[in-house]
């Protein structure tokens, strides 16, 4: 079996993987997210927010200026730029998460990095820019490849596999193969089912039950289901900001069958969940 992996390589440092599990706090700064859309638009308002997520525990600051919410269209590169560099600008002198760039522009990317991101989350898993493994390897910032069935304009209408587990499995061992092709290093690598871009309930529920199987592909697996349209069909909650404790459960849950890196949008909640969590799994281990 393949061991764990007990860190994640970053240019300036090493993230612990093997001391419970690492919350990944979403810093949304657009007009159009599923769940916060407009709230963070103004950069110190996201400022705010990020230092208020690092505060109650979040390893990690997620910060995306381009919405993947479905249905939506792509974001001009010098727009997501002018949304996100000032916020990691300020982030990075004001606190010491560190900061991931969601994005699937190396343009902007790079910017982010010269700026002070440590990670690249990369939704399209190195598909949508050229350019992206490349700066991945130069940099040697950390990479998150996400699953994704098509793109996020068209990724809802009507998803189907015919063994999603598996095809999500094979999907991210073969873009992680790339990535180490391109000179992207094993340790700076973590991998992501993409929990609701074009997946069903059913598909979304079966690769959660299964993150055992990706855990296996020998990567940190990364799982994102903070207030998804899933959690709402199965709470009743139409209001995305109201599936927090559909989202604590999951992610509770998510920690436990092998998720090293939780991203979500409410973090204390879930900090506190993952002390206790975190205790009886290393309980186990010991025994
Ligand atoms: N989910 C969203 C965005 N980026 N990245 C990874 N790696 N995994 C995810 O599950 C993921 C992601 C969607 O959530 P959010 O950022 O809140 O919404 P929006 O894309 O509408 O800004």
């Amino acid at each position: 079996m393949t061991e764990a992996p007990r860190r994640l390589r970053l240019p300036r440092r090493e993230l612990p993987l093997d001391q419970g599990s690492v919350i990944m706090g979403v810093v949304n700064v657009t007009p159009d997210s599923f769940s916060d859309g407009g709230r963070f638009l103004d950069g110190r308002a996201a400022v705010e927010q990020g230092l208020k997520l690092a505060a109650e525990g979040a390893r990690i600051l997620d910060i995306g200026g381009e919405t993947t919410r479905p249905g939506s269209e792509p974001t001009p590169a010098a727009v997501e730029l002018d949304r996100v560099l000032p916020v990691i600008r300020e982030l990075k002198a004001r606190c010491d998460a560190v900061i991931s760039i969601d994005t699937n522009k190396a343009e902007v990317a790079a910017a982010a990095i010269q700026a002070g991101a440590e990670i690249i989350n990369d939704i399209t898993a190195l598909r949508g820019d050229p350019e992206m493994a490349a700066l991945a390897a130069r940099t040697r910032a950390g990479l998150v490849l996400m699953h994704m069935l098509g793109t996020p304009r068209t990724m809802q209408q009507d998803p189907r596999y015919a063994d999603v587990v598996a095809e999500v499995r094979d999907f991210l061992a073969e873009r992680a193969a790339a990535a180490l092709a391109a000179g992207v290093e094993r340790e700076a690598i973590a991998l992501d089912p993409g929990i609701g871009f074009g997946k069903t309930l059913g598909h979304n529920l079966e690769l959660i039950r299964n993150l055992p199987v990706l855990a296996r592909l020998g990567y940190p697996v990364l799982l994102g289901a903070s207030r998804k349209a899933f959690i709402g069909q199965l709470t009743g909650r139409a209001t995305p900001a109201e599936r927090l404790w559909g989202s604590v459960g999951v992610h509770v849950l998510g920690a436990a069958l092998g998720a090293r890196i939780l991203r979500v949008h409410d973090v204390a909640p879930l900090r506190e969940a993952l002390l206790v969590t975190d205790a009886v799994l290393a309980a186990r281990e010991a025994s």
